[in-house]
């Protein structure tokens, strides 16, 4: 009897603001659900911070419907609990339970401890669900004697993960005795810890990396019930794009440490993030050497920390995706509409986008038809191209062109992926 423990999948964050990161999120979420999938567990166990946010994006709502909607399918029972990252501050509710309504959740723990039992066969479980906002009442859980096997999920963080983090302030040793497994969430890299009673204490960590510290394997623990002492087999997430990071002196050892980490990446895996820790200040050549990596397509983003001598204080500087810095999107306007006047309007409202500005545009227009009919016009001629085609053959082309005019308005991070599967 298998279970499947996955944690921080943060559907809906974007690290660093980049839209690939996005993607990156999701796909690790729907690699759990594949990997739940294969493994024909009987139990999903989320352990929080499903969402990235209390109002996640929609792309973030359909991927979590359609992954939970896979489960389901399969007679994969769901349980969750809710991270400080799914819980509202105030005045609003969790978006989880949209999914617990959607019946896509067979337990979910928000605001109060909740618990449920699961008959498989010979046996049955009895799931324990503290959400994050009731941590501190883990200890007046009254465990079941009569069951074979209890479990814990909890989302929070453990002092015995010996962080410095205030927030760590529930020790293992609140937890009551009687747990066959405890399933938990909040630290975002993986950590075994045991109970006192002998029950392993199991942080999978999150399923991507959103700080360079959480770097760089990620996994999901797959828990072999079967017996009375579990069995853990954490699963690497294949989808995760690595990372290179490296420290180094000065430009020449980084270019010569850097050029070799990524020419022996696996050719299927995804462009890296690369993080250079330099202890000098002179850091031009390392950027200049990165630029070009990410104009070849060879690193997705860069972040080089610079380490001051003699000094603990370091400065970050973040490149993203360079290249798009070098984009003229007045030039870019100018080129497309091939009207002055129009075009400046079009750049200002780019800049600020207000609603007198869009009047102004749409009254500029009513004043220049001429201009109207010959950019409409255009867009046609455009989608010809040079094409040495028959009017026939012209038409269908525009009709073509019409429409994926049309579908680009619905191009999102979902067409990406469903583009993908
Ligand atoms: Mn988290």
């Amino acid at each position: 009897m298998l279970i499947l423990h996955v944690s921080d999948t943060h559907l809906g964050a974007m690290p660093y603001g980049l839209i690939s990161r996005a993607r990156d999120i999701y796909e690790a979420f729907r690699e759990t659900i594949d990997i739940a999938l294969k493994e024909r567990v009987s139990l999903y166990i989320h352990a929080g911070d499903f969402f990235d946010t209390p109002n996640p994006p929609p792309e973030a709502y359909i991927i979590a419907y359609r992954g939970l909607k896979k489960l389901k399918e399969a007679n994969i029972k769901v349980v969750a609990v809710a991270g400080q990252h799914d819980i509202p501050k105030r005045h609003a509710i969790s978006p989880l339970y949209l999914l617990q309504d959607l019946g896509l959740i067979d337990m979910l723990a928000i605001d109060s401890i909740a618990s449920k039992v699961f008959e498989y066969g010979s046996f049955s479980i009895t799931v324990y669900g503290v959400s994050y906002v009731l941590k501190k009442s883990i200890n007046k859980i009254n465990v079941s004697k009569q069951n074979d096997r209890n479990i814990l999920i909890a989302h929070l963080l453990l002092k015995e993960l010996g962080i410095p983090s205030e927030e760590a302030d529930v020790s293992l040793n609140h937890i009551p005795d009687g747990f066959t497994y405890i399933a938990m969430g909040d630290y975002h890299i993986k950590t075994e810890l045991r109970h006192l009673c002998g029950a392993p204490a199991i942080y999978p960590g999150a399923t991507e990396i959103h700080k360079e510290n959480e770097c760089c394997d990620k996994f999901v623990a797959l828990v072999d019930l079967s017996a009375k002492e579990p069995i853990i087999n954490f699963i690497k997430l294949k989808s995760v794009r690595p990372w290179i990071k490296i420290s180094c002196v000065d430009a020449f050892n980084c270019a010569k440490e850097l050029s070799e980490k990524i020419s022996g990446l696996d050719k299927n895996v995804k462009r890296p993030i690369v993080y250079v820790e330099i202890s000098n200040t002179r850091t031009e050549n390392v950027t200049k050497l990165l630029d070009e990596m990410i104009n070849k397509r060879l690193v997705e983003y860069y972040r080089i920390k610079v380490i001051e001598e003699g000094n603990t204080i370091e400065k970050g500087i973040d490149r993203v995706a360079e290249m798009y810095e070098y984009i003229d999107l007045d030039k870019i306007i100018q080129n497309l509409v091939k009207h002055e006047g129009f075009a400046q309007l079009l750049s200002k409202y780019l800049k600020e986008p207000t609603r007198q500005m869009a009047d102004d545009i749409i009254q500029f227009l009513k004043n220049n038809i001429e201009l109207v009919k010959a950019l409409e016009s255009r867009y046609e001629v455009i989608s010809v191209g040079s094409l040495d085609i028959d009017k026939e053959k012209e038409r269908n082309v525009n009709e073509e062109y019409k429409e994926d005019f049309k579908n680009r308005g619905k191009s999102s991070l979902l067409t990406y992926l469903s583009g993908n599967k």
